[in-house]
């Protein structure tokens, strides 16, 4: 058995650690997990929550895709996707903004549901347009999270935007586009995609082919 597991749907947030994943370059092995086996009681005993992502390095499992890419970071120190000294307050200030508020505000938003001004100090995340602006200020003014250094923070902070973005449920703004290109680029991110899609192509049914 692989050092390390990790149990995926290709279509899912499962993609933001395939990406993380090819990043740190160690070997893995992947189990996918179909959205009717969830909840079964062999992928409970892995998350209670019956989600994916999940992860098992030698023999525990961490869930939540931000604290898998934080984890696998500092578990792979040499593939340097974690905060050198000075870059923690960033690094870590933008993945919980992603994991947090961000994604609270976009699902909310995708769900037709706004948190009314009145209730505003009540959520964490306040008023979305006040977290894309928020956003937007930050990659207006650097390349990635921590500036000009790539990390696991822009993995997950990057794929909050870029799904997003790609469903029309965040706008078009020249800083995201931007990052995303730079992101879009990368070796890691090209592979992940593409073991990904493969998958998808293996899961649908096969088509009836034209009679000769
Ligand atoms: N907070 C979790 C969310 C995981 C999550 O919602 N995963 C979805 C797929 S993207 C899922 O497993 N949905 C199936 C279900 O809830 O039954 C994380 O960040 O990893």
């Amino acid at each position: 058995m692989a050092d390390l597991i990790f149990y995926t749907n290709p279509q899912s947030r499962g993609r933001i650690i395939r990406w993380m994943l090819e990043e740190v370059g160690a070997a893995y092995e992947t189990e996918v997990i179909a959205y009717d086996e969830l909840k079964s009681e062999r992928f409970l005993s892995v998350n209670p929550m019956g989600k994916v992502p999940a992860l098992k390095h030698r023999g525990h499992v961490v869930t939540e895709t931000a604290a898998i890419c934080a984890y696998l970071a500092e578990a792979f120190p040499d593939a340097g996707l974690g905060p050198r000294e000075d870059e923690r307050a960033d690094y870590y200030r933008w993945l919980f903004y992603a994991a947090g508020p961000l994604e609270a505000a976009v699902s909310n938003r995708a769900a037709g549901w706004e948190v009314p001004p009145d209730k505003e100090r009540m959520f964490g995340y306040g008023n979305t347009d006040r977290v894309i602006a928020v956003l937007d200020q930050l990659l207006s003014r650097a390349n990635y999270v921590c500036g000009e250094r790539f990390t696991a923070a822009d993995i997950y902070l990057g794929s909050q935007i870029m799904f997003p973005m790609q469903f029309k449920m965040l706008p078009e703004k020249d800083s995201f586009v931007h990052y995303r290109d730079r992101l879009q680029g990368r070796d890691a991110y090209k592979r992940a995609n593409q073991i990904d899609e493969e998958l998808i192509a293996k899961m649908q049914p096969a088509q009836p082919q034209p009679a000769e």
